[in-house]
């Protein structure tokens, strides 16, 4: 049986990762794959993590299984934390996952097993697990317009034009904050008219959100989510703490559904339960129970917030200077886009040719898609940064 296996494609992002790292140049910088560094390029354990971790080491007591869904405690803090009180508690199922990916991927399975005639829509681009999982899994999935490559920004028109081609009952993937991989959002009017359009067509929206407090702030992150949540009858939420949290490794998400009727909850549970139990049993609780308790501790929660708040000031000041350095070197506007995104990354919008003599002739690395960590920046290497974009003719 193994003999007949095939070799499977490599993920592009984790491909990159190796190749940084057998780069010898002492100068390369690494713009690769989604991990936040600080500017002495170290990915932290956040100040409120250890302290929650402390506190568990000292009196967690067992660490006998939990239960399918995981510690319901964790759903409470996390559907808090995302949806606060825009929908009423009494129509969201809530389930940890392994990771937010774990939850794109039961999420998908869910639409499969339960809608095999839907298309599952996706931005183009997206975060190429989407259509890789997708794709796996055998459903039926397309794209909409989503980058519009002239401005850097969303192409709002296009992507409303092909979302009413969709048929009722198709479900739209929205990232609901910080897109990945373009960094281009819409508005709170933009997604007020999605929202519309979600109504009208009868097709359901399935946020997957990995990145609050990345963007404009905790609260502002998760407007979208809000509006979209309380204001259509079915909604999925696939949601990932690796990255505000910073517990990557640990492997904690959530994926929730919102139904209509508050009677049919404990079935979209029991449903949630359901495939946690075919593909693991039980999620992993560790990264929970310590989101769990920082959320529902005030110190450790303003303290958590604290820190992910200059985190998110970090990257947006390098975003600025970045900005302002390539409109000084190129004397012209066209990368003021940079300083417009969101989130962790942005796209440059140039060609696979272009990135690969970024690394080549000056040890950048940044996916082929133009896709840049601005993360992994600093003060020193963002100037670095826009002489090569500069001096490469990008
Ligand atoms: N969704 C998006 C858009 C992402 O960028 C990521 C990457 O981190 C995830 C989901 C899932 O992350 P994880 O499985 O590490 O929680
Ligand atoms: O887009 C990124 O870089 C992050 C991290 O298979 C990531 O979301 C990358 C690839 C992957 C899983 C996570």
């Amino acid at each position: 049986m193994l003999i007949k296996l095939k070799q499977q494609p490599a993920d592009k992002i984790l491909a990159l990762m190796a190749m940084y790292r057998d780069d010898p140049r002492p100068t390369k910088i690494d713009l690769g794959v989604g991990v936040y560094k600080n500017a002495e390029g170290v990915t932290p354990v956040m100040r409120a993590v250890k302290e929650a971790e402390r506190r568990l080491v000292e009196e967690q007591t067992s660490k006998a299984y939990v239960g399918l869904a995981g510690d319901p405690a964790y759903g409470d803090a996390m559907v808090n934390l995302i949806l606060g009180t825009s929908v009423a508690r009494d129509r969201i199922a809530a389930a940890a996952t392994p990771g937010g990916t774990g939850a794109v991927r039961q999420a998908f399975e869910l639409i499969h097993n339960t809608s095999p005639d839907a298309t599952v829509w996706v931005s183009n681009p997206t975060w190429p697990n989407h259509v890789s999982i997708l794709n796996y899994l055998g459903v039926p999935n397309t794209t909409y317009r989503y980058f519009d490559a002239e401005t850097r920004g969303v192409d709002f028109e296009g992507m409303l034009e092909d979302l009413a081609g969709a048929k009722s009952g198709d479900v739209i993937l929205l990232h609901g904050c910080c897109h990945n991989p373009t960094g281009a959002n819409l508005n709170l009017t933009q997604w007020q008219a999605v929202v519309d359009l979600l109504l009208e067509r009868g097709l359901i929206p399935m946020i997957d959100i990995a990145y609050q407090g990345f963007g404009d702030g905790l609260e502002e992150d998760a407007a979208a989510t809000r509006l979209i949540a309380s204001s259509v009858p079915e909604c999925l939420i696939a949601a990932s703490c690796s990255k505000n949290f910073g517990v990557y490794r640990e492997r904690t998400g959530l994926l929730m559904g919102i139904t209509e009727d508050a009677g049919n909850t404990g079935v979209v549970q029991g449903n949630l339960n359901h495939l946690n139990r075919q593909n693991f049993s039980f999620p992993p609780d560790h990264g929970a129970r310590v989101v769990t308790t920082i959320l529902t501790d005030e110190t450790l929660r303003a303290d958590w917030a604290t820190e992910l708040e200059a985190t998110r000031l970090g990257m947006l000041g390098l975003r600025e200077q970045l900005a302002s350095e390539l409109q000084r070197l190129s004397g012209s506007d066209r990368f003021g886009f940079i300083a417009q995104h969101r989130g962790m990354f942005s796209q440059l919008g140039t060609t696979p040719d272009m990135v690969e003599r970024l690394r080549a002739e000056h040890g950048i690395y940044m996916v082929s898609d133009s896709r840049l960590n601005i993360a992994g920046l600093n003060k020193v290497t963002v100037p670095i940064l826009a002489k090569a974009i500069v001096d490469t003719g990008i």
